[in-house]
């Protein structure tokens, strides 16, 4: 049987009326979509109408919507094309960091009826980062009795990039006593790792200076350096030594940035210069880098941003103190970092009808979000309504609610309502967030007879 074509003043009553006699269809598949980072506001994305086989008036007269969880939009619909462009430029390092892959969820919301389609966007890396070493200078003291075949980790370099963008491989310049390896922390860091040929000779060459390059797998690589000194000793002095090898601090999420995390201590037998210790991190990654400072002299590690127990819950570094003269000792510190409720939920209305027509059945008011950037029971939520109203709260998908009236209302009875909902997560202690909404409840008489003037085609 054919459907009727229905005039458009008229369409919209009906639309009413499919409106009031609420499906709702919860949507479990989920529309992904790709993007390389850096491209310009407005870049196309995809075509939604299409992906989802809807016509694009279909996409209109179902107001449809891009809703995503917490605070920031990244991607704009347009209605008239259904195609999702990107809102603004995306920088992938400041979105995701180290985390691969970078992926932003959202949620599509269509009307009448209410259908929730829940959406990925996968932010692709691009190599605009070039390795680069914390220190232009690495300094080396080597024995000259030391053995062919010993092996001398050096300082890595960073790259904010991820995957085959970030650091791929070291190499040391041409000489005629070390080559080099590049090795794997379990992390998947790579490091650089000299290893002695031939034996040194202090009276026939002092020291030696080698170019170290740092290259990162793009296509052309990107490359940093910094020179390596390698001073060739002939007496045994003392190396520095930590006074404990392994450090464990725990550190709540909400300490201030400045604070003191830490202070590693090492000793040094020799006096004078070869006594002089020096702090710094050794082979550290970009987070940890980031979010701690070492004070080179005293050996105080302090915080450098706040911690996101959400983003980094463990921190591994390795510290290393130099002496004057090149020789060093190592420490590892391992912070974990403690979860503290210090978000209250987020309320986010993406539909609200203000105005609801009496004697009408279940009916929609309202649709909304709730969010909670806290973990475990810190980030858990209950959602609630005053108990005496007509009305009930559905949880849709994944953190979102619709609010529907329980039956039929009588504007004769109570024209007005204030809902208050409440959102409040499990932790401790308690945070929680209130929206009040106000309702009308209007007087449909008048449209019952035009609804019987819609021509069925019979
Ligand atoms: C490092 O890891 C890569 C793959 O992840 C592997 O191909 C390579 O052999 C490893 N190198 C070492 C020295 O373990
Ligand atoms: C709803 O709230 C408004 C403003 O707070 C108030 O003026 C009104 O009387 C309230 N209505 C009902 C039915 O409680
Ligand atoms: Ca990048
Ligand atoms: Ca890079």
């Amino acid at each position: 049987m054919e459907m009727p074509v229905i005039p458009a003043q008229q369409k919209r009553q009906v639309t009413t009326i499919i409106f009031l006699l609420l499906l709702l269809e919860v949507g479990s598949e989920t529309i992904k979509y790709s993007v390389l980072e850096e491209r310009d506001r407005g870049s196309f994305v995809g075509n939604l109408a299409q992906d989802l086989g809807l016509g694009v008036e279909e996409l209109v007269t179902r107001g449809a919507q891009i809703l995503s969880r917490g605070n920031k939009q990244h991607l704009q619909l347009e209605q008239k094309s259904g195609e999702l462009l990107l809102k603004e430029r995306v920088d992938r390092e400041e979105l995701c960091g180290d985390t691969d892959p970078c992926i932003l969820h959202f949620q599509l919301l269509l009307k009448n009826p209410v259908q929730f389609i829940q959406g990925e966007l996968q932010i692709q890396d691009v190599n605009d980062h070039a390795p680069e070493f914390l220190e232009n200078e690495i300094l080396l003291k080597i024995l000259e009795s030391t053995h062919p075949g010993t092996l001398f980790p050096l300082q890595i370099a960073q790259d904010l990039d991820v995957g085959c963008n970030t650091v791929q491989s070291y190499t040391i310049s041409t000489n005629s006593h070390f080559h080099l390896l590049t090795g794997n922390h379990s992390d998947g860091r790579k490091y650089p790792e000299l290893v002695l040929d031939k034996a040194l000779d202090r009276e026939e060459e002092p020291e030696l200076r080698l170019v170290l390059t740092a290259l990162d797998g793009g296509s052309p690589p990107r490359t940093g350096t910094s020179q390596v000194l390698i001073v060739v000793m002939d007496i045994n002095d003392n190396a520095p030594e930590f006074v404990q090898g392994l450090y464990g601090v725990q550190v709540p999420e909400n300490t201030p940035v400045g604070s003191l995390v830490i202070t590693v201590s090492a000793r040094d037998l020799d006096a004078g210069i070869h006594g002089e210790l020096s702090y710094s991190f050794f082979q550290s990654s970009n987070q940890v880098i980031q979010a701690f400072e070492i004070n080179t002299d005293t050996g105080e590690i302090r915080l450098k941003k706040l911690l996101d127990f959400e983003e980094i819950k463990f921190y591994r570094m390795e510290i290393e103190a130099s002496d004057g003269g090149g020789l060093s000792g190592k420490c590892t510190i391992e912070i974990e970092v403690l979860d503290v409720n210090d978000n209250a939920p987020q309320l986010t209305m993406s539909l609200f009808n203000s105005d609801i027509p009496e004697n009408a059945p279940e009916t929609v008011v309202a649709i909304f979000g709730i969010s909670d950037p806290d973990s475990g029971d810190n980030g858990k939520m209950i959602c609630s309504i005053q108990n005496s109203l007509p009305f009930l709260l559905k949880p849709t998908v994944e953190n979102f609610y619709t609010l529907v009236t329980e039956g039929s209302l009588d504007r004769e009875n109570r024209a007005e309502y204030n809902i208050t909902i409440t959102v409040s997560d499990l932790g401790t202690p308690r945070l929680q967030t209130q929206h009040t909404i106000t309702l009308q409840v209007s007087d449909v008489n008048d449209n019952a007879p035009e609804f019987t003037q819609v021509s069925w085609g019979l």
